[in-house]
């Protein structure tokens, strides 16, 4: 199937300056080859510009002396270079500046280089000025990526399958065999582009075949991945299954303090290393929902991390273990277990035990990817483990890629997040992106992932403009400075060119789009209300009596989870002063109120409205912005790529219509079970 190039779609860029006409790159190593390939492809469509690529050393040493002697402004056209630098930063770091008649892309590797060279193209395609700045030498652009690891999560299944896919099917797996074609290079080089260095292929609810991916059977292919995956500086990773001694091995146990199982994990990984070397290890769901787990045998996890740790050691591998780990068969009954809770709970005494190749990914609030969350206390909380945040690009509840949601914004929130974790009083640089970076407690094994979005789908993420969150991600990573607006305006030029139409429409629709769905699904921290196993669509009492410990507690007084010392006790999982200020309904953030407060209707807001009436205006609101979003669409019909417009076009339609569902839904539950009617007389049924 034909798929699009998302954001490395190179078109003409009018008037560009680009005065070079020769590319100097000693091509031995892969990436730089890529990289010289990437940007004759790019000077040819964006610029038209044919770059002859010299590789020999010797020529590129003479041509790098002359260069070096000829001062630039004398000289109209000059050649690239494309060096590694070893004095620098790190191996991933790189530096774009004008020397002499000559533009230099250095690298303090070859990650780095080619790194650089996509940035290099990134400013090609989106910003002439700065463009102007460096080749005329007034400007460098250098930069280190803020997070070491930098992290896709696939939920894919070996039978092509993608749990919470909303892209089609996996390009990975088809029919329980790895595929490997032309989509898979694609994929890759859509993944340096922005920067994302390592990628899980397989689901965490590792089940049936998809065990066997650590076998004799997988491990040429997976080996021949791991190659093509490594020339564009990104790790292979696998999830593996907890129980797989019992399963591959015939063991009766997979206890992670029994000999024979250690064993097991010893000669599997001597095996799997043997044909992959360069893979980067396995991520771990265990003991969560379902799946096997240390807790089996009364061992704790980090008895279980650690025994695998140990085995993948010798080869420089890491375990990625989930603190995903709560009671997923709770009684709706029973008020006192907090769902939000567990993984402080869990994971927090054992702060301290895990093996440094361990780290311990971290969902980025403490239940499920809700449209809001607070911030996991795990990242305030531990302070001698290696931390990874979790995000979910896969829009599961955020509209499942029919609705756009654009998440960088709610991403950039949580790395910004303060976590006093360095004291009170401290220097302040304790946000959770001073952690997962790294940064706080100078680690090294850490950074950020995200569940990803894609599949086999033409645009790659099923929504056009879903693929803003997969682009978003990655740049994010790398460069925790950069704002949501500055990454949606690069996403947009890169994909459509520099079209002012285009850019003055689809920035707002994106900036605007995570409030407009808070807004008509489930305000003010409540989350949830959908649909029990698929997650779509309104159903307030969906999860209310379900075993998942997801509850919203409505009654004809009022709503809200009491989760203050007088309630279930969780904001004591906060520093100082996190914890008073979520304890008082007064100080507590107003988007987080109902995930802290138990409220009645008739409490005031800041705003000086009633909790019920935001809970009507809010639906009403987002409502009719999310059909506003589908009428100003409209303005590009002629503008946008054949096809483009259609498909979205399609999407923002659904999304009016269920954004109508979703208010009359909710605002009718409401009005129903309070007896208050809207001040505003508008209908409600
Ligand atoms: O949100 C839940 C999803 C599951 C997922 C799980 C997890 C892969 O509904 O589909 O399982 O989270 O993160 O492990």
């Amino acid at each position: 199937m034909a798929y699009s190039k998302a954001w490395l779609n190179y078109q003409v860029v009018e008037n560009i300056r680009f005065p070079f006409d020769t590319l100097y790159a000693e091509t031995g190593d892969k990436r730089i080859q890529i990289a010289a390939q990437e940007l004759q492809v790019a000077a040819k469509e964006l610029a038209k510009i044919k770059l002859s690529l010299v590789s020999d050393s010797s020529q590129i040493q003479r041509a790098a002396k002359e260069n070096g002697a000829i001062p630039a402004a004398r000289v109209v056209k000059g050649g690239i270079f494309l060096e590694i630098d070893g004095e620098m930063q790190n191996e991933e770091s790189y530096r774009i500046s004008r020397q002499g008649r000559g533009l230099v892309v250095c690298g303090g590797g070859e990650s780095g280089l080619l790194y650089g060279t996509f940035a290099l193209i990134r400013i090609m395609q989106t910003d002439p000025q700065l463009l102007s700045k460096i080749c005329s030498g007034k400007q460098t652009v250098e930069q280190a990526p803020a997070n070491p690891l930098r992290m896709l999560n696939h939920w894919d299944n070996v039978d092509g399958s993608i749990e919470r896919g909303y892209a089609g099917n996996s390009f990975f797996f088809v029919g329980n065999e790895l595929v490997i074609d032309g989509r898979t290079r694609d994929y890759a080089r859509l993944l340096a582009s922005v920067g994302i260095n390592g990628t899980v292929i397989n689901n965490v609810n590792v089940r049936g075949a998809a065990t066997e991916l650590i076998t004799e059977r997988c491990l040429p292919q997976l080996s021949r991945l791991a190659e093509l995956f490594s020339s564009y500086g990104v790790k292979l990773y696998l999830s593996l299954n907890f129980a797989a001694p019992i399963e591959l091995g015939g063991l009766a146990t997979c206890d992670p303090l029994d000999g024979q199982v250690q064993d097991f994990w010893k000669k599997k990984m001597e095996q799997v290393y043997a044909k992959v070397p360069s893979l980067g290890g396995f991520l771990v769901k265990a003991d969560s929902e379902g799946r096997p787990g240390p807790f089996t045998y009364g061992r704790n996890h980090a008895e279980g991390a650690n025994m695998l740790a140990r085995a993948i050691r010798p080869y420089g591998g890491l375990i990625i273990w989930r603190c995903f780990v709560y009671n997923c068969r709770q009684d709706w009954r029973d008020r006192k277990t907090d769902r939000a809770r567990a993984g402080y709970d869990n994971f927090m005494p054992l702060d301290g035990q895990f093996d440094d190749n361990v780290i311990l990914q971290i969902k980025n609030g403490p239940m499920d990817f809700q449209v809001r969350e607070p911030v996991s206390p795990l990242f305030s909380g531990l302070k001698e483990t290696n931390m990874m945040l979790e995000v979910q690009a896969a829009q599961e509840y955020t509209g499942q890629q029919r609705h756009l949601c654009y998440l960088v914004p709610m991403w950039r929130e949580i790395l910004d997040f303060k976590t006093y974790a360095a004291g009170k009083g401290g220097d302040g640089a304790d946000s959770v992106a001073d952690i997962v970076s790294g940064r706080l407690y100078g680690q090294g094994n850490c950074g950020m992932a995200a569940v990803a979005n894609t599949g086999d789908d033409e645009n790659w993420t099923g929504h056009d403009m879903a693929a803003a969150n997969f682009y978003g991600f990655g740049r994010l990573a790398f460069d925790t400075a950069l704002t949501a607006e500055e990454i949606a305006r690069e996403w947009v030029r890169c994909t459509y060119g520099c079209n002012r139409e285009i850019l003055d429409c689809m920035l707002p629709m994106l900036l605007s789009s995570w409030e407009t769905y808070e807004k008509y699904t489930s305000p003010l921290g409540i989350g949830w209300m959908v649909n029990p196993s698929h997650h779509y669509g309104p159903n307030v009492d969906g999860y209310e009596y379900d075993r998942w410990g997801t509850y919203h507690y409505s009654d004809c007084r009022g709503m809200g989870v009491d989760r203050t010392m007088s309630g279930t006790g969780y904001v004591s999982q906060y520093n100082e002063p996190n914890c008073s200020m979520y304890e008082d309904i007064k100080t507590c953030p107003e988007e987080l109120l109902l995930f802290f407060h138990h409220v009645p209707y008739t409490y005031r807001l800041k705003t000086g409205k009633t909790l019920i009436q935001h809970i009507y205006d809010s639906h009403f609101e987002g409502a009719m912005q999310a059909q506003n979003m589908l009428l100003n669409f409209d303005s590009l019909k002629h503008i946008l790529p054949p096809g483009a417009f259609e498909r979205i076009h399609t999407r923002l339609k659904v999304q009016a219509d269920h954004a109508k569902e979703w208010r009359d839904r909710i605002n009718t539950y409401y009005f129903r079970i309070s007896g208050i009617p809207d001040e505003k007389g508008r209908t409600i049924y």
